[in-house]
């Protein structure tokens, strides 16, 4: 019997616009939030999945300044990319919105004044840093200073990126506006709090009391440590130019705090889609029956089980989330995923290195899914996930299916004869599937419910290579068609229950097999068919051709990658290479005695029992002479040969390893320590040039 449909709303965070998404957000929110979702849907359930850009913030304001454009110019920008991204990996959000949106102003706006007329608020005035040449009050980003705790002298105002603590902007050593660079002063403003410690009994009655059972540990850990910390009152504006202006009397110059206008983001998305829908917005909000989900990442916890219910409850007519399934990080082959250091894989970049291959990422990133801890995407694990469990079972399944079904019935599912106990048991396992998925898939382990599902596909391969039809053909056609027809019951199953992890494989796969409504003009299979049903595909019906669902990535396409990622850290590496100190100065004499001239290397060897010396012929124009260099390191003795350097001719010769040498070599090192030559080896320069 099926039960009643079940209303959700269900939100993925919304993503801060300063850049395009990458692998680390799939893989945290919104491959499991689009699975989650495309789950119950798939049990009739009413469904309102939606998601939007952050486009308030700082961070926003920074980027702006530095591309010399201007905040709306940046959000527009990557609000295209990140629609664009989701919408390619198959993200099913019943809207994507963007909080620069009207409707989320109004309703951002309409939320706070209602907050302020209920007196929800406490008003208070602080000293904060301000920059008189920008005419501005500095958020915490944009001071920089020396921390007080481990002296990095470029601190941030809220955070010390060195040693990780938090402090005042006033606690700073030395505070710089980093817009003017100037010393700011210090003056007082207003602003708006809404008292935490006011909510904490409910809080703890709702969280400690109500949630620990069915809440993530790590979810539910991390709330009650902010809990039994105490909790203080929290400014909801910010004196700012960019975002939603607070709406009352005398806050001229102040905007609404990005985590309290973005949060709304979600009311403002499930508005905008209720009204192209023709739908009522607020049973999604204010029904107590309505399960409310937020998929984040885990360091948005405090703010979706503290501070967003905490506002919710204030204004009073709001439901609170049922769960915040939290995921915590995915690291990139042993390192921090990073947007400013450009350590990640984007998601439109993917894209163009694989097309088509959607599934294949989606597939790795659940498999290894930061679900309890952090965890780490290697290229190396994304090439087996692919070719050892997509390509040779799934994959591998199906098209011996198909093939076989298209060679020996062209394609028509055979009459079974009478059922072995094999089949029966086979067909008996495979009903108990999609209740053993969706066990997992309620209780937010998607990884164990992916491994599931590709057990269906092992239950098929079994039953094939145990009952082997290629053989049976020869000696038994009435027992391979029962055989088929029970591998073809195992496939359609397959092409069901992957729809929620695999959407791109279960559309291929249902095309394949004539399964959608339009070839089959049967209702389409259900979630619910694959364990009440007797048939999900039967006699008589046609299939279509075989195509290949997987295919194989090779070990070239994986070092392309990891080559990429090498080229980004060498990147990095000279960006942050500090130069040495400048030596003590010397005088034009000492300079003008120095003889260096352009030469050219005739003959090169290795000095034998040696590492890093090479014995060299130098042509310097005045003469041919023998330097040892000590470059072998970088340079073989074939590499060296014919090239144009810069030698040092008058250095007093000296004796290394028995060989005198006459000069040396200008060299210069690369910030990974590769010795390259001072590089005179332009066209015109004849040997014994000077260099002055
Ligand atoms: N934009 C932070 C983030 O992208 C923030 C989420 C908002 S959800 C309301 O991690
Ligand atoms: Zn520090």
């Amino acid at each position: 019997m099926q039960n009643s449909p079940k209303r959700f709303t269900i939100t993925a965070a919304l993503p801060y616009t300063n850049g395009p998404v990458h692998i680390g957000h799939l893989a945290g929110v919104y491959v499991p939030a689009d699975i989650y979702s495309r789950f119950q849907r798939m049990q009739g359930n009413d469904v309102a999945f939606v998601c939007g850009s952050d486009e308030h913030g700082v961070p926003i304001t920074i980027k702006a300044k530095k591309e010399g454009i201007t905040p709306q110019q940046v959000v527009d920008k990557y609000h295209a990319i990140i629609k664009q991204s989701f919408q390619d990996f198959g993200i099913t959000f019943d809207n994507y919105s963007r909080t620069t949106a009207k409707i989320h102003h109004d309703t951002a706006s309409d939320f706070f004044k209602k907050l302020y007329e209920d007196g929800k608020f406490i008003e208070q005035t602080t000293e904060q840093f301000y920059d008189k040449e920008a005419n501005q009050f500095l958020a915490d980003r944009f001071i920089l200073g020396t921390c007080p705790k481990c002296g990095f002298e470029e601190s941030y105002g809220d955070q010390c990126e060195s040693c990780g603590t938090s402090h005042n902007a006033t606690d700073l050593i030395n505070p710089k506006s980093s817009i003017t660079g100037n010393t700011p002063s210090l003056k007082e403003t207003k602003h708006w709090f809404l008292p935490l410690d006011q909510y904490e009994p409910w809080l703890k009655e709702w969280i400690v009391k109500g949630h620990k059972k069915d809440w993530k540990t790590n979810v539910y850990g991390q709330c009650k440590s902010w809990i039994d910390d105490g909790l203080r009152p929290r400014a909801v504006t910010r004196d700012l130019d960019w975002g939603i202006p607070v709406p009352v009397e005398g806050a001229d110059g102040k905007v609404l705090y990005v985590w309290f206008d973005a949060p709304i983001g979600y009311i403002s998305a499930t508005k905008e889609w209720a009204e192209k829908e023709g739908k009522d917005w607020e049973p999604y909000w204010k029904d107590e029956n309505t399960k409310l989900l937020h998929f984040i990442g885990k360091d948005n916890i405090v703010f979706h089980c503290i501070i967003f219910p905490s506002m919710l409850k204030a204004e009073g007519s709001y439901i609170v989330p049922n769960n915040v399934p939290a995921n915590e990080f995915l690291n990139l082959e042993g390192n921090k995923i990073s947007t400013s250091k450009n350590w990640a894989v984007w998601l439109h970049e993917y894209l163009v290195d694989f097309p088509n291959q959607q599934d294949v990422l989606r597939y790795a990133l659940t498999a290894n899914a930061p679900e309890t801890k952090d965890n780490d995407f290697t290229w190396s694990d994304f090439q087996a996930r692919n070719n050892n469990e997509l390509v040779a079972i799934f994959g591998n399944f199906i098209n011996r299916v198909v093939v076989l079904t298209n060679k020996y019935y062209e394609g028509i599912i055979p009459e079974p004869a009478s059922l072995s106990e094999v089949d029966i048991t086979t067909l008996t396992q495979l009903k108990a599937y999609p209740s053993v998925i969706e066990s997992s898939i309620e209780r937010y382990r998607f990884r164990e419910a992916q491994a599931e599902l590709m057990n269906v596909a092992r239950l098929g391969n079994k039953y094939l290579a145990d009952e082997e039809p290629w053989k049976k053909i020869k000696t038994d056609e009435e027992r391979t068609k029962t055989i088929m027809f029970v591998s073809l019951q195992i496939a359609s199953a397959l092409a069901v229950l992957c729809e929620p992890f695999l959407p791109f494989t279960s559309s291929k796969l249902k095309n394949m097999l004539c399964l959608n409504e339009e070839q089959n003009n049967e209702e389409s299979l259900q979630w619910k068919d694959v364990s009440t049903k007797e048939t999900l595909i039967s006699s008589g019906h046609q299939i279509g051709k075989g195509e290949l669902l997987f295919s194989k990535i090779e070990d070239e396409q994986v070092q392309q990658q990891l080559d990429k990622l090498e080229a980004t850290k060498k990147a990095n590496e000279v960006m942050n290479a500090s130069p040495e100190p400048q030596k003590d100065t010397i005088q034009f004499d000492d300079f003008t005695k120095l003889d260096m001239r352009v030469g050219t290397i005739l003959e090169a060897e290795k000095m034998a029992k040696t590492k890093k010396l090479l014995i060299l012929k130098v042509d310097t124009g005045i003469d041919v002479r023998t330097i040892v260099s000590g470059i072998a390191e970088s340079f073989s003795p074939e590499e060296v040969i014919g090239k144009k350097v810069t030698v040092l001719v008058n250095l007093a010769p000296r004796a290394l390893r028995g060989v005198e040498s006459q000069g040396m070599i200008l060299m210069t090192e690369t910030p990974d320590g590769k010795l390259v030559f001072l590089n005179p080896d332009k066209e015109g320069l004849i040997n014994g040039a000077t260099i002055s």
